[in-house]
């Protein structure tokens, strides 16, 4: 059993679909302002580690778009919440690189022991408008050769994308000790 601090359904889902023993817990944490996930994740552990007795996984993860320099990056859940798809959508209008990739990165710890991270990236593509009805954020917008990854199963998503790759690192560590 492990628990996963996230208030995401759709992030727990996936990461189920991966760990399947997992416990959501949606009691918040603080996602300081800072230039990396790294960051965010490791001051995010401080505090779920400090409240939490168990085995405990968190995990930050953003959009970076090659033409905007890496935005919206760590600002991404504000942007998503604020400007959103469409938003995204209309600075990237007459952007011909259209180049981005989703990355992750997963916190975790067991009691007494030191947090590690775990890594993972999806390289794609923002498209010209929104298709698919699965995922959740950017998922809509985000293509990967020729498909959306809101076009996509969980099982298809876990197969490819940043956050399978940051969970099975996880799984990998867990798994070689
Ligand atoms: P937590 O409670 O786990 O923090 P969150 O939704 O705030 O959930 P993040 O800060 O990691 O998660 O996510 C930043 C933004 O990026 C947020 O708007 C997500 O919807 C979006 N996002 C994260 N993972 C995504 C994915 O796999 N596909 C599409 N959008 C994603």
């Amino acid at each position: 059993m492990m628990y996963f601090v996230t208030g995401n359904k759709g992030k727990f889902a996936e990461a189920q679909a991966i760990f399947g023993d997992l416990v959501q817990k949606n009691i918040g944490y603080i996602e300081i302002q800072a230039d990396s996930l790294e960051e965010v994740a490791s001051y995010g552990m401080k505090e779920v580690t400090a409240r939490l007795d168990g085995p405990v996984m968190i995990e930050d993860a953003g959009l970076f778009i090659d033409a905007l320099k890496g935005f919206p990056g760590v600002y991404s859940a504000y942007v998503f919440d604020t400007i959103g798809n469409q938003g995204i959508l209309r600075l990237m209008e007459g952007v011909s690189n259209r180049g981005a990739s989703f990355r992750s990165v997963v916190g975790y710890a067991e009691p007494e022991m030191e947090p590690r991270l775990f890594r993972g990236e999806l390289k794609g593509r923002i498209n010209f408008e929104p298709r698919g009805q699965g995922g959740f954020g950017y998922d809509p917008i985000f293509d990967v050769d020729g498909k959306t990854v809101a076009e996509m199963s969980i099982p298809e998503k876990n197969k490819i994308s940043h956050r399978a790759g940051s969970m099975h690192a996880l799984k990998e560590w867990l798994d070689s000790r």
